[in-house]
């Protein structure tokens, strides 16, 4: 083939990324810290492409033409410099890096500026679908200047997913470190719809009492719905189906999550760019709290203040309710984590947001049939802005959301990520907000002064009568 790429890391996403390259006809040169686990993939995939294995970064930098195109895929932070120093007097003009990992941007700024001194193009991209997503087809977002992705475009295009739309999901998302900004995000929008999955799955069972076969019906007919029908939702259906012996296997397991990191940093630029995320937060929040288990049990004594009971409802209709109110919650975890990107401006990440919706249609764990509606909102009103999406929602969304919440509350079923999310639109559309209240009071304490609704200027009280 007339297009190589060489992989470093053939861990779980790069073997899979380089067996990707391969079987769309690609030269692939790959190479592994561990030469063993190079020797391994050579034995099990060798034989399925164009393979040339490599025991030293120098032995892989020589196997490829110039300009060189290199995939790295290895844990992300330190081991990512280890690479990149390593690779760095190897390479010559012209040549160009491609940090895949889920790597934190303001290290994709560092070692782009790195780079671009030693007379090397850099390139981060966010890679998202997993092990199969890479395998298959994954949605890449990459970063960088126009110029280099024109030079990498051959090798990752016909590797990305199909958009359903006739494209493919990867498309250069902005300057510099955009990519992995905008995978960062990727990742706390998923963190906020997993755990508005999760506190849905509880509602279900503890506030209406379902049994698992009803909840899954539920959850069945969401995934059904062609508006709502995502890949978040296919695994959770996956899930709720296995049993081990008469019970669901769900059920064995520790109600405690782990988190790598992407969705706190998310919710910490959210704070840094002044972006209000709460579903984002309250997700990230929900995990590090299910960890604290000695509170949890101590808080035992005060759970009857909310005593356990569930309500009574119509399947039917339930099922039409939660299906509204699912959309609106996922319409508003895609607006928190959109206005985290646009906000991103601020750090030089000017990204094209139509462009971000497309490919997250098809390869990434947010996909949905929902960003469809949304794209073509921001291409037909030209706002790139959660306003413009507002309009998605609906009035038996608001109203589904509402009873959901409610409900939640009356029967104490702990509800942290979509109760925030109501707030989260509660508090968006309102024509006037208690925030006039906070600016009186920090007059008061602080003569922080304030505004007014009738006069222009900028007032200063003194409020003890
Ligand atoms: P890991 O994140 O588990 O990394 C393992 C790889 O890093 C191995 O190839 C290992 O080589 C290499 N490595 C390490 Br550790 N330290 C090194 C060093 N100092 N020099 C050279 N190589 C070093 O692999 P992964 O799960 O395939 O993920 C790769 C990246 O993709 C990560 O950033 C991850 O966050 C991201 N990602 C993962 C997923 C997923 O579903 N797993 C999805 C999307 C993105 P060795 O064999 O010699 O130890």
């Amino acid at each position: 083939s007339n297009v190589s790429l060489g992989v470093i890391g053939l861990s779980v996403m790069g073997s899979n990324l380089a067996r990707n390259a391969a079987s769309r006809g690609h030269h692939v040169v790959v190479y592994n810290r561990t030469t063993a686990v190079t020797e391994k993939f050579m034995a099990d995939h060798g034989a399925d492409g164009e393979f040339v294995a490599t025991k030293t970064l120098n032995e892989l930098v020589e196997a490829l033409p110039a300009p060189r195109v290199v995939l790295v895929m290895v844990k992300a932070g330190n081991p990512v410099d280890a690479v990149l120093n390593g690779l760095k007097p190897l390479l010559t003009p012209g040549d160009v890096v491609v940090d895949g990992g889920n790597t934190y941007y303001p290290d994709t700024v560092r070692r782009f500026e790195d780079y671009q001194a030693a007379g090397l193009h850099f390139m981060g991209m966010g890679v998202s679908g997993g092990e199969e997503g890479a395998l298959h087809g994954p949605s890449m977002m990459p970063g960088g200047s126009d110029k280099v992705w024109h030079l990498v475009k051959a090798v990752f295009e016909p590797m990305a997913a199909d958009d359903k739309l006739g494209g493919k999901c990867v498309a250069l998302t902005g300057p510099s470190a955009s990519g992995h900004f905008v995978k960062m995000v990727h990742n706390g929008i998923e963190y906020a719809i997993m755990q508005i999955i999760a506190e849905l799955y509880d509602i279900l069972k503890s506030t209406y009492g379902l049994t698992h076969a009803d909840l899954t019906a539920v959850f069945h007919a969401l995934r059904d719905d062609p508006a709502l029908s995502s890949f978040l939702l296919d695994i959770t259906g996956d899930v709720l189906e296995v049993y081990e012996g008469e019970a669901p296997l769900i059920d064995f397991i520790i109600d405690q999550s782990e988190q790598k990191g992407t969705g706190r940093w998310t919710a910490e630029t959210a704070l840094q760019l002044g972006v209000a995320a709460p579903s984002i937060m309250a997700a990230v929040a929900a995990r590090s709290q299910s960890g604290d288990l000695a509170l949890r049990k101590k808080g035992e004594t005060i759970r009857p203040v909310a005593p356990k009971q569930t309500k009574k409802v119509d399947l039917k209709q339930l099922i039409e309710s939660t299906k509204a109110a699912y959309q609106t919650m996922v319409i508003l975890s895609y607006i928190q984590g959109f206005e985290i990107i646009l906000a991103g401006k601020s750090l030089g990440f000017t990204v094209d947001l139509p462009e971000v919706a497309r490919i997250w249609r098809g390869g990434c764990i947010i996909q949905s049939a929902l960003l469809g509606p949304i794209t073509e909102t921001f291409k037909a009103t030209g706002d790139w802005t959660g306003k413009s999406l507002v309009s998605l929602i609906t009035q038996s969304g608001v109203t589904g959301l509402r009873q959901l919440v409610a409900d939640a509350a009356v029967t104490g079923t702990p509800a942290l990520c979509i109760m925030s999310t109501l707030g989260y639109m509660e508090q968006m559309v309102a024509t006037r907000l208690p925030q006039n209240i906070v600016q009186a009071l920090r007059d008061d304490f602080g003569a922080h002064t304030y505004r007014r609704v009738d006069k222009e200027g900028v007032f200063h009280t003194h409020w003890k009568a």
